[in-house]
């Protein structure tokens, strides 16, 4: 685990006694090993050590998805496929972002301490104008605001996310010191926690694994698609023929290598001296994830075939949280001059 900079709380604001963490995942598709290498895995493993609160972030997939029976279908799956993949309901709070709808208010109290400029030249945006153009909505301008009110609203200290979450984790740090400026320390300044894997390629070898791109390999897929979508991956550009000796370090199915196995070395040089060639090397690796996610797929079949137990968790989620909600809320309406 390594974090971006050291902790930084607010003194004198009303933060909780122990770190908290708090991070949010789009039910905008399936999840993806990069979710997972990115991101789950750190959810997983600092469950046990803070007080965790993760939540399935549905206001936010709504700047891409518009259908309403997709994106609950969507959200029955993401929450299953956290469940499966780990999160523990007595470890950690899990909850559907609109089940809080809290968040919403502060995003917008936020937008007032927030300059457009800011919005603007954030890489995600600029990405998302190019990847919808045909629907650059307001929201997907003001995703960092609203993920900002998401993180503080639960006075979270530290974020577990992707590198890709960078330039927005540091405008919610910009967010908040903006507001604990203009009105008193009122919130800590949040940081990213990242994994050993903090930028996952897709299978286009080229950009970040993500569910818009298309480029996925994805956990709880039939083991045939994962197969095809394994030996669909762009390899070594170099290396044409077989005979041809490989450059692991820059082939994204040996850099994959490294987390599903602890012989990565080997299989590195079986392809540095052509003793290997790229068709095993995707094999093995197909092999592998679906091997390793051979049981969570199994919990999440069952958790898709129980829908109730998993509203469950869900509504406790949201309800066990309700008190810190509440009590931010309070406390930022005090400071604005609102109540
Ligand atoms: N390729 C990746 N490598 C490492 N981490 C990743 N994450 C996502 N892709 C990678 C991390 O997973 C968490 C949840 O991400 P998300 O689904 O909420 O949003 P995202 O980052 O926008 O993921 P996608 O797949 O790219 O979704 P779409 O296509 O819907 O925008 C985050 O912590 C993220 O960093």
């Amino acid at each position: 685990m390594t974090t971006e900079t050291p902790p930084s709380p607010a003194a004198g604001s009303t933060l909780p006694a122990a770190p908290r963490i708090f991070s949010g995942i789009q039910p905008s598709g399936a999840p993806h090993i990069g979710n997972d290498l990115g991101a789950i895995r750190n959810y997983v493993a600092l469950q046990d050590r803070y007080e965790a609160i993760y939540c399935i972030v549905d206001y936010h997939a709504l700047t891409s998805t518009h259908d309403p029976e997709m994106l609950r279908q969507r959200t029955r799956e993401m929450s299953a496929a956290l469940l499966a993949l780990g999160l523990d309901p007595e470890r950690c709070t899990l909850f559907v972002q609109s089940h809080r709808p809290e968040v919403t208010e502060l995003a917008w109290l936020f937008t007032t301490v927030t300059p457009v400029a800011w919005l603007q030249r954030t890489p995600t945006y600029k990405e998302k104008r190019q990847n919808q153009p045909e629907d650059v909505n307001h929201g997907l301008l003001t995703y960092p605001v609203l993920q900002a009110a998401d993180i503080v609203l639960y006075k979270a200290s530290l974020v577990p996310v992707g590198k890709d979450q960078a330039a927005h984790l540091e405008l919610t740090r910009e967010i908040v010191r903006a507001f604990n400026g203009r009105y008193g320390e009122t919130f800590p300044e949040p940081q990213a926690v990242h994994t050993e894997a903090p930028v996952v390629l897709g299978t286009d070898g080229a950009r970040k694994m993500s569910k818009s791109l298309g480029n996925t390999i994805e956990i709880f897929a039939e083991p045939e698609t994962i197969r095809r979508q394994v030996m669909s991956m762009v390899t070594d550009t170099q290396r044409i023929l077989r005979s041809d000796q490989g450059r692991p370090e820059v082939c994204n199915v040996c850099r994959l290598h490294r987390f599903f196995g602890d012989d990565y070395e080997e299989i590195w040089d079986g392809e540095r001296t052509a003793r290997t060639g790229c068709v095993d090397t995707k094999k093995l690796l197909a092999e592998r994830i679906i091997a390793r996610y051979a049981e969570p797929r199994e919990r999440y079949l069952e958790l898709m075939a129980d829908p109730t137990r998993v509203e469950r968790v869900l509504a406790e989620g949201a309800e066990r949280i309700r008190p810190i909600a509440r009590a931010t809320m309070d406390e930022v309406h005090a400071r604005m001059g609102l109540r």
